[in-house]
């Protein structure tokens, strides 16, 4: 598979292409099936629907990789954190109090159907499509945990400081639960993992070093003692100049890129055979016309001869028209 031998630093021409959120609401197809599961969290939870809808954009723009529909919140829903997703407003939770609320002994069995929708995939995905398992990073999780919400996380930002050792409490049994979950999905059948640490750019230096860079390393060496060979694919959003300490030391093969971070400079400040996944602009999938295919062409050929795998700096946005979608894999796939 042309996606996993880049992840394993081959540079490949023209690049392997995803994009995250590729399943979702810019697509009618999805928005059918979401309607049929009733709420957000059913359609996670119901093995035969999130394989239908990760595979609607393999079908539809034949991607080189899917990515298992699920979401990052389902770990803390399996810890025992009650978990809901308020129409339009995103995610819901009651704001953590004390880590001993958490149960890691029953989270195998709350997402037992994630894992199943995973070996489903393997049976269904065409061969030489990859099958990306992701979990949020804990940091990423832990903002949601203890605030309960999106938007700034100035609970958790407050903690941070004053009960660092709440935080890490938390941390540490986000950390373990997480290499389970992973390691339950690599053994199901995916190729590589994806561990989404979309708020790390929140947190300044010596918290970003403890509460990001500490966790993904704990979690990168024990997959990699579990499933010998394993990728790991880190997407720390927003890190900005601490990219540099986080792909040397988090323990990934490969960094997602966000969408403000230079290609050019984040390859020099990244060690050698660092894979790059990004870093398009989401808003340029929107726009369409000229400025995505300059943006398109501007970083194809900037990551000409490196290992580099096409995608979005974040998660494509709903009101994207499916013609820009299929013109961007068609510039791509020209090369
Ligand atoms: O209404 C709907 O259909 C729900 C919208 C939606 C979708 C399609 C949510 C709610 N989650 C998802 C799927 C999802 N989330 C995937 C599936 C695979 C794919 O990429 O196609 C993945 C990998 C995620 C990961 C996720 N969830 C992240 C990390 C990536 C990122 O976007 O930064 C985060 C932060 C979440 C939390 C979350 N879930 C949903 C929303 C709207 C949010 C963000 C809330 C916020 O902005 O704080």
């Amino acid at each position: 598979m042309k996606f996993l031998e880049v992840l394993a630093g081959e540079a490949i021409w023209p690049p392997p292409l995803w994009l995250m959120r590729q399943a979702g609401r810019y697509l009618p197809e999805y928005r059918t099936v979401r309607a049929k599961a009733g709420d957000f969290i059913s359609l996670c939870l119901t093995p035969a629907l999130a394989e239908e809808v990760t595979l609607q954009p393999i079908r539809k723009f034949g991607f080189d990789a899917a990515i298992l529909f699920s979401d990052i919140l389902i770990l803390p829903m399996a810890l025992g954190q009650d978990l809901s997703f308020a129409e339009g407003e995103g995610p819901r939770l009651p704001p953590l109090e004390t880590a001993s609320l958490l149960n890691p002994d029953r989270a195998a069995g709350v997402y037992a159907p994630v894992i199943e929708t995973v070996s489903r995939l393997r049976r269904s995905l065409p061969k030489e499509t990859a099958l990306i398992g992701f979990a949020g990073g804990p940091a990423t999780v832990a903002c949601y945990m203890l605030d309960g919400q999106g938007g700034g996380f100035p609970r958790t930002r407050r903690l941070a400081y004053e009960n660092p050792r709440f935080v890490r409490d938390v941390l540490a049994i986000l950390t373990d639960a997480t290499v389970e979950y992973l390691s339950a999905q690599v053994n199901a059948g995916a190729d590589c993992v994806m561990l989404f640490e979309s708020w790390a750019g929140m947190f300044p230096p010596a918290q970003f070093r403890d509460l990001v860079i500490g966790p993904n390393r704990l979690i990168s060496d024990e997959l990699k003692r579990r499933h010998p060979g394993i990728k790991i694919i880190g997407f720390p959003r927003l890190a900005g100049l601490m990219l540099n300490e986080y792909t040397q030391k988090a323990g990934v093969d490969a960094v997602g890129l966000d969408n403000v971070t230079d290609i050019a400079t984040a390859r020099a400040v990244c060690p050698p055979g660092m894979v790059l996944q990004g870093n398009l602009d989401p808003l340029l999938l929107k726009l369409g016309g000229k400025p995505l295919e300059d943006a398109v062409s501007a970083l194809l050929g900037e990551m000409h001869g490196y290992p580099h795998i096409f995608n979005l700096g974040h998660g494509i946005t709903p009101d994207v028209p499916e013609a820009h979608v299929a013109r961007l894999v068609e510039l791509v796939r020209r090369g």
